[in-house]
């Protein structure tokens, strides 16, 4: 029976961080969630979804997921970039919800069922200094974390991007304009290869050391950091270059064998097309609601797995539950996935969106219950309305930008 989305309703809310919440009600009182977070940029992606998309979807057949993602695609003239594919990746999030749920089956089991048991997951240590870090890096080990990604500071650099000083989620400061941190390449290259090499030494062969370098590095810097790391077998060197420049990339892969990952950036196949099918990427690290949602990244895993590209989609803690949910459906679901991003959230976020995932030894599982298995207390929510909060800017000593 066709079930009409009577409802489409956006809340913004700042349980413990930011969110852009997407809620679908049918004819029926069934309800979905989807995730629209769009770090910094939260009003521009409520307001798409709003004023343009909900109009749109109130009186549409909410089985018909594909049908809706084409339209809400192919139908807008202007398409592409973050904000509208955080919109459609939140409809369509919400309409699997549905869907789960109507059929009384969570979402991997309509994606084909698991393929595995439980999914890797990767958690953030980061320190000011090596020996900071060092300790982050055991508490994670005690936590059960078996692959741990490690951001260090800099000596040189006041504040270095994603060393979080002990907050369980990315900076964003809050106020009306960016925070301004410093950047050197140089004291960066010069200090990053000692420090995970200490971090080799302390956790041993076997656990898996990842490393984001944040878009800072030009081709000849990465494939020269990329030798450099060669022999402490990391598990991937992350966004070494600006996202724009894909070609350039394989003057990375000619130098060094180092795995590379790439894409939390990325919103759509097409981004992803040049850097699958030549394999310049290792994993491809598109995250499900900025690249059109459940729907989207399937097909973008599945044109990966011809290549031996793995999917690692991004999980910061900076998209909410029911984009990390859906992100586990996936992953249980398809062949080759590899890892899953797991920062964890501030107490307030979990007390906000209940879940039914959850984490033991290093793996989470996305649970049982139908649909994606997170629903949002909305008065919770209200009572933590939006406050403006923006990603840092870097400047090089002498006042350029410098990229992201
Ligand atoms: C980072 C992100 O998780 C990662 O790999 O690159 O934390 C990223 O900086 C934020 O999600 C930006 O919003
Ligand atoms: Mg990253």
């Amino acid at each position: 029976m066709a079930q009409r989305i009577a409802e489409a309703k956006v809340i913004v809310a700042s349980p413990g961080r930011n969110f852009v919440t997407l809620k679908l009600v049918t004819a029926d009182g069934v309800v979905g969630w989807g995730d629209a977070t769009v770090n910094g940029r939260e009003l521009a992606v409520a307001a798409y979804l709003s004023e343009h998309v909900a109009p749109l979807l109130v009186g549409r057949d909410a089985d018909r997921i594909e049908d809706t993602w084409q339209y809400l695609y192919r139908g807008a003239y202007w398409r592409r970039g973050p904000i509208t594919m955080a919109a459609i990746g939140a409809v369509d999030m919400a309409l699997w919800d549905i869907k789960g749920k109507i059929a009384g089956l969570p979402v991997y089991q309509l994606l084909g069922g698991a393929v595995r048991d439980k999914v890797l997951t990767y958690a953030h240590a980061t320190g000011a200094d090596t020996a900071a870090l060092l300790d982050s890096v055991r508490e994670k080990l005690n936590h059960g974390f078996r692959a741990i990604r490690v951001q260090s500071g800099i000596p040189g650099l006041d504040k270095v991007y994603g060393v979080s000083g002990g907050n369980a989620y990315e900076p964003a400061g809050r106020g009306t304009r960016p925070d301004e941190e410093p950047w050197d390449t140089g004291k960066y290259l010069r200090h990053i290869p000692g420090a995970l090499a200490e971090v080799r030494a302390e956790v041993g062969p076997e656990v898996k050391v990842l490393h984001d370098v944040h878009h800072r590095l030009t081709p000849t810097e990465a494939a020269g950091l990329g030798k450099a790391l060669e022999d402490l077998d990391l598990f991937w060197l992350e966004d070494v270059t600006p996202a724009e420049n894909q070609e350039l990339l394989r003057q990375v892969r000619r130098h060094t064998t180092i795995p590379l990952a790439i894409g939390e950036v990325f919103n759509t196949i097409w981004d992803c097309q040049t850097l699958i099918t030549e394999r310049l990427v290792d994993y491809i690290r598109t995250c499900v609601v900025h690249a059109g949602g459940i729907s989207h990244v399937r097909k973008i895993f599945h044109l990966a797995e011809l290549y031996q590209v793995a999917a690692a989609p991004h999980g910061p803690s900076d998209v909410s539950p029911v984009n990390l949910a859906a992100s586990l459906h996936v992953g249980l679901a398809t062949h080759n996935f590899a890892i899953q991003e797991y920062m964890g959230y501030p107490d307030a976020t979990e007390e906000a969106f209940s879940h039914a995932y959850s984490y033991q030894d290093g793996h989470l599982h996305p649970g049982d219950a139908p649909g994606l298995g997170v629903e949002l207390d909305e008065e919770f929510a209200a009572r933590h309305p939006y406050q403006q909060a923006y990603l840092p800017v870097a400047r090089l000593a002498d006042g350029t930008v410098k990229d992201w």
